[in-house]
This record gives C-alpha cells, structure tokens and sequence, in this order.
C-alpha cells in the first residue's frame, strides 16, 4: 500500500482552527499521512492572539534536519514563518534533499489583525524561497504587499499574478475571499494558463483557518500525484464544504468543518 506523506512547517494554534493543527486535519481527510515542523507556539482562542513565542533556531532546524535526513515528503507547505533565519534554513533543506511539490501560503496577519509575519521576515521569504515554489497562495492583502497593486477585478488579478510570476514561483492562486463581492473569485495563473473560480459567498463568521486550510488541501493533493490545477479544483470544492458545514466555537470565529466529507 502506498501511502503519500505531506509537510508542514507552520504554527501551533491550540484552538485547533489554524497552523499545524489544520493542515494535520486536512492531511488526514485526503488520507496523506502528515508531518509538521513548529515554527512558533502561538496562545490564542476564536477571537484573540495573546502570546507568541517564536521558535529559536536551534530547534527550529533540528526539527527540520533530523526528520529529512530519514524521511522525504512528497509535497509540504509552509504557513507562519516567524524569523527570517527561517526560510533560508528551508530553503537549505529543500536543495539538500530537492524537495518537491512547495506550496506557500503567505501567512502575515491573523484573523484576530495580530501579525505574524513581520514585513522585514517577509522580505527574507521573498528572497529565500519564492525561487523554490511551485504555488503561492496571497489572500488580497497579502497580493497588495507583493505587488504593490490593488485588486478589485480580472485586469488586476492578472496583472497582480503576473507580476509575483515573475518574482519567481511557478503558479499563483490569488484568493478573493477577502472582498465584499457577493461572488468570491480566486485566480490562478501559471504563465500560460489563466483560470477564475466562482463562488457564491457563504455568509459566516466561522473561516478560522481557512488559508491553512486551503493550502493544506492543495499540498495533500499534489502529494498524491495530481497536478496543480487539478489539486487546486479538487481544494476549492473541499474548502467550499468545510465553510458551508463550519459551527460557531468559542466565542469569536470558529472553525471550517475538515470533516464534512465524511458527515455527507
Ligand atoms: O490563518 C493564519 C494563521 C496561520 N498560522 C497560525 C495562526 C493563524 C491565524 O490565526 O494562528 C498559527
């Protein structure tokens, strides 16, 4: 029996809606089996961040180190980097053990407006593994700290994609949950292929997590072979089910529901 294995280096969020803790979730629904490399401890709740604690570069390598020299992913993902030593210790191990299937989801700022990427650790990001990526995945904000532009349509979507294209990564997805449209556009390009995917906007508060969440569907799929336009449709309809059977938890924003698929 073949078992395809997927990464992730991310956050610990003890919620369980965010980081780590998601993308495991979602590995599981694909039957991917998961593995995760901490990057912070993150305290928080549905509506806040308390406390922080970056993981120190010792340890945060180590982790990386001891689990690639014995076994290999076939895709991982990468969600809250904390430190700038960070992605150039990943990017170290993606050429020591050419490493592929990469998705990154550039993670800067919870739901809760905490930051978690500082810009000036973003920037290493930027340097350090854009080169390496098969996708990224910008929510609109984060499309608008890449690039500079405002997206509010198709022209500027494509503008937006092309310019991170050029920045290094092989394909974007450019995800429009965050605007006030009724309908809810993503955008992929990969340089040749330019594909829009429509939704009509679920009404809820309960999204925690839904960038991780994406992200790690996508990797779990690119892990059991399939390409990444392919990976990409398979995630949205999963991601779509996970926030139309999502339930309030806690006080604030609860979670996407990774089960649903099994609740049908
Ligand atoms: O959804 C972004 C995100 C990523 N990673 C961790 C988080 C959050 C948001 O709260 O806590 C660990």
């Amino acid at each position: 029996m073949k078992i395809s294995k997927a990464l992730t280096i991310a956050g610990f969020d003890p919620s369980g809606g965010a980081g780590i803790q998601a993308d495991l979730k979602v590995f599981e629904e694909f039957c991917v089996y998961g593995m995760s490399v901490v990057t912070a401890i993150t305290a928080q709740n549905s509506f806040s961040i308390s406390s922080i604690m970056k993981i120190p570069r010792k340890i945060f390598k180590a982790q990386l180190e001891t689990l690639l020299e014995d076994i290999k992913p076939d895709a991982f993902k990468t969600g809250m980097i904390s430190e700038a030593f960070m992605a150039g210790d990943i990017a170290y191990f993606i050429e020591k053990h050419k490493l592929k299937n990469f998705v990154l989801d550039p993670v800067m700022i919870s739901k809760t407006k905490v930051r978690l990427c500082p810009e000036k650790v973003f920037y290493s990001v930027q340097k350090e593994l854009f080169p390496f990526l098969d996708l990224i995945t910008p929510n609109l904000d984060e499309a608008k700290f890449i690039t500079g532009l405002d997206v509010k349509n198709e022209e500027d979507a494509f503008a937006a994609c092309s310019k991170i294209l050029k920045m290094g990564p092989k394909s974007v997805l450019l995800k429009g949950g965050h605007s006030n449209e009724e309908v809810v556009k993503d955008y992929y390009f990969d340089g040749r292929n330019f594909k829009v995917f429509s939704k009509k906007r679920i009404n809820t508060k309960n999204t925690h997590g839904t960038g991780c969440s994406f992200s790690a569907a996508i990797t779990a799929l690119l892990a059991c072979g399939k390409d990444i336009l392919e990976a990409i449709t398979i995630a949205e309809d999963y991601i779509y089910g996970a926030i139309k059977n999502s339930f309030s938890l806690g006080k604030g924003f609860g979670p996407l529901n990774h089960f649903h698929k099994r609740m049908e």
